[in-house]
């Protein structure tokens, strides 16, 4: 069956115009004033009144991901949905190479959880914790056969998933030969380790000493760094959930090098602050690394938005249910890092950022999808509404209003990191490849719908 959406206000990254939009089978076929389509086997959706927009991506997803002792709660299949429900058409999710073992062995688990159980359409990034001559012949395998094509990096979480310098830059080398793109966690492993073990040593406990043990230095120092080794290596590159204004100050430096240096901030770390970890061990809800920051950097990341050093908003969202937060009832640093926010994403963006006009709708766009898909080599296949590009779309309602609720949001955990904020601006329907997938709430395709989406290489299309 085709879909003809009628009357919508279409919004990409650089327009702003009323039009019908065709869709059959899995592409938009055509965009105009005035669509007359005639025929029965046609479902027409009247948009009048909203806006329609490029199907969210959020590049920046843990799901059912094993971390700190236990797997993240959400699973592909409650993940994508949730994400679905808010907007959120694709994922990029994380594999972690297990330090000794090769990629390959990694992307063969990760296949294992996913394939079959999306809902929304997805990625992998690679995370390599194991650079050495055997991984290097790998990743160009990743990138040319399996359509992997950006190389996470942990500055942090030595022992675990943190290489050294020295493997950095050996494999930016390899990934910028190869046509990728390296990404990094962007904090100095070492100082936040020293940090953690002082504050334990004198017996702070707290998740106040979760923010206190990962002070702005430790991220600005490690983004400066990281800029100074993709500068060195020449490799495109990408500092992922950037949270605070000295780190930007680096990335600042990088610009007027005129190195292919992006930037994603995370929603939490626009309209959450520190304050939070005030609130005893409940504060554990929203302990993730690197932690909420202070309102001086929200303020700067929404400039950095708005002057394009800041490119892309995803979550990080890596959720853990209570019980298992309380693993970490008696010692912080074994609280599982990470919150829930994959379904909010969207709705938080337009209602903090569009409606308070700290951004236009343009870039609201820009930053929920577009880049997204230009910088991880999707677009223009994903990431704008033209003709030819796959129909993912949502039809959102810019007035009406909503509280975000455990009671009622899909993610697969607990409680809500933003329980009982309210929200102006809902996504009505959202469609994939030419589907409805989610309508008013109710849900409308099967397990498995997701597809598995390999990418460009990153040299052609930034
Ligand atoms: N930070 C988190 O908070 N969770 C997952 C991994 C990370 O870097
Ligand atoms: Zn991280
Ligand atoms: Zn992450």
């Amino acid at each position: 069956m085709s879909i003809l959406i009628k009357n919508g206000r279409i919004i990409t990254a650089s327009d702003d115009y009323k039009a019908d939009i065709l869709i059959e089978g899995e592409k938009i076929t055509a965009i105009a004033n005035k669509l007359n389509i005639k025929t029965d086997d046609v479902e027409v959706i009247d948009a009048r009144g909203k806006l329609v927009i490029p199907g969210g991506i959020d590049p920046h997803v843990h799901l059912e991901m094993p971390f700190m002792g236990t797997y993240s709660s959400d699973s592909y299949s409650t993940g994508t949905l949730a994400a679905l429900h808010g907007g959120t058409t694709m994922v990029i999710d994380f594999i972690l190479q297990t330090q000794g073992k090769s990629l390959k062995h990694a992307l063969k688990q990760w296949q294992g959880r996913s394939n079959g159980n999306c809902y929304g359409d997805y990625s992998f990034h690679m995370a390599v914790t194991d650079f050495n001559e055997k991984t290097k012949k790998e990743i160009k395998q990743m990138i040319d056969e399996e359509g992997i094509t950006s190389f996470k990096t942990f500055m942090a979480y030595k022992g675990a998933l943190m290489i050294d310098d020295g493997q950095m830059v050996d494999l930016m080398s390899e990934v910028k030969r190869r046509g990728g793109m390296v990404t990094v966690h962007a904090t100095n492993g070492d100082m936040i380790d020293k940090l953690i073990a002082k504050h334990k040593a004198e017996g702070k406990l707290s998740p106040w000493y979760h923010y206190l043990s990962q002070p702005e230095v430790t991220e600005a120092e490690a983004s400066d760094r990281f800029c100074d080794m993709a500068n060195y290596t020449d490799v495109p590159a990408y500092i992922v959930h950037m949270t605070c204004e000295g780190a930007l100050n680096a990335v600042q430096q990088a610009a007027t090098r005129n190195q292919k240096m992006f930037v994603e901030t995370c929603i939490q770390y626009l309209v959450l602050d520190a304050s939070l970890y005030k609130k005893g061990f409940n504060g554990a809800k929203w302990v993730m690394s690197p932690p909420l920051r202070q309102p001086k950097d929200q303020d700067a990341l929404w400039a950095g938005i708005n002057q394009g050093m800041v490119q892309v908003v995803g979550t990080d969202h890596c959720p853990f249910k209570w019980k298992q937060k309380l693993m970490g009832k008696d010692d912080f640093s074994k609280i599982p890092n990470g919150h829930p926010a994959i379904e909010h994403r969207m709705e938080l963006l337009y209602s903090e950022g569009v409606r308070t006009g700290k951004i236009s709708l343009n870039k609201f766009v820009e930053v929920s999808s577009t880049n997204a898909a230009k910088i991880f080599g999707m677009y223009p296949r994903k990431g704008t509404i033209g003709i030819g590009s796959d129909a993912d779309l949502v039809i959102f309602d810019p007035k009406r209003e909503h509280r975000i609720s455990v009671k009622t949001h899909h993610m697969n955990v607990d409680y809500s990191a933003y329980e009982g904020r309210k929200v102006t601006g809902k996504c009505h329907t959202t469609i994939l490849r030419g589907q409805v997938a989610v309508e008013d709430g109710k849900v409308r395709i099967k397990k498995g719908y997701g597809q598995f989406i390999k990418r460009k290489k990153v040299s052609k299309v930034i």
